[in-house]
Formats: structure tokens, sequence, C-alpha cells
């Protein structure tokens, strides 16, 4: 079965929107994020990743997004399932690093949550 695989296209339950290119020999990879909710008054970016998986058949991965329009990084981990109707999901859970000005702010520099990724159709051209 062709399935499990990480490249592709994939939306998560906010909406967000990502991208993830081909897989080295290594299983690491490379690809960008278009998150659909942020917290700045800046205008959202394209962003990048980079991450790296296990190659087994419900693959372990993870990845950083260097949030392109706001001193930020998030990392997401999980693993890609297979559902009971033959879908491919992402379980995910991410934490999101803010900038602290200081060590004294460290404390609440990082947020925890869950996101659930579902692969977009291939756009036909
Ligand atoms: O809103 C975030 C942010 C970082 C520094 C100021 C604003 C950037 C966008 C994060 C998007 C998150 C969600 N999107 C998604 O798909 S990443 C995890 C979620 N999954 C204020 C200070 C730190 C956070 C908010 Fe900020």
């Amino acid at each position: 079965v062709d399935q499990c695989k990480l490249t592709g296209n994939w939306t998560n339950d906010l909406g967000s929107n990502m991208t993830i290119g081909n897989l080295s020999s290594k299983g690491e990879f490379t690809g960008t994020y278009h998150t659909a909710v942020t917290s700045t008054t800046q205008q959202i970016k394209l962003s990048p990743l980079t991450g790296i998986q296990h190659n087994n058949t419900q693959p372990i991965f993870g990845f950083t997004v260097n949030w392109t329009f706001t001193d930020s990084s998030a990392v997401f981990t999980g693993q890609c399932f297979v559902d009971k109707d033959g879908k491919e999901v992402l379980k995910t859970m991410w934490l999101l690093r803010s900038d602290a000005k200081s060590i004294k702010d460290d404390w609440n520099a990082t947020s925890v949550g869950t996101n659930v990724f579902t692969r977009l159709p291939n756009k036909m051209e």
C-alpha cells in the first residue's frame, strides 16, 4: 500500500495548509507551512519547514516551522495513520516558541497544542 507518505499537500483542523516535498534516503524533508491563524497583526506569510521521519508503514516524524512574519518557531511531532475509512491522517502535537525579552520572561514563552492533518486532494491540471 502506497499510503502514509508525508509528501504532498495537507490541511489541518484550523484550516492551515502545508506542503511536504520528497524525502531523502535518510527520511529528511523540507516544505512550506501556511498558518490559517495568528495572534499578531503581522500579515501571515508562507513559512519554511524542515523535518525527518522514520521509514516505517505508519511513520513517526518531527519538523520545525520557522515563521517568517514573526520572531517565533513551532515544532511538530506526530505519526501518520491510515484511519478506518482508509484515509491518511497525521496526528500531531506542537510547541510554539515566542520571543522572550529576557530570561525572566522565559516561563510563559512556550505554548502547546494538537493538530490533526488530512491530505488535500491533488489538483488536476
Ligand atoms: O501567532 C503566532 C505568533 C508567534 C509570535 C507572535 C504570534 C504565529 C503563528 C502560529 C501558528 C500556530 C497554529 N497554526 C497551526 O496550524 S503553530 C500551532 C498552530 N497550528 C503570540 C506569541 C506566541 C504565540 C502567539 Fe505568537
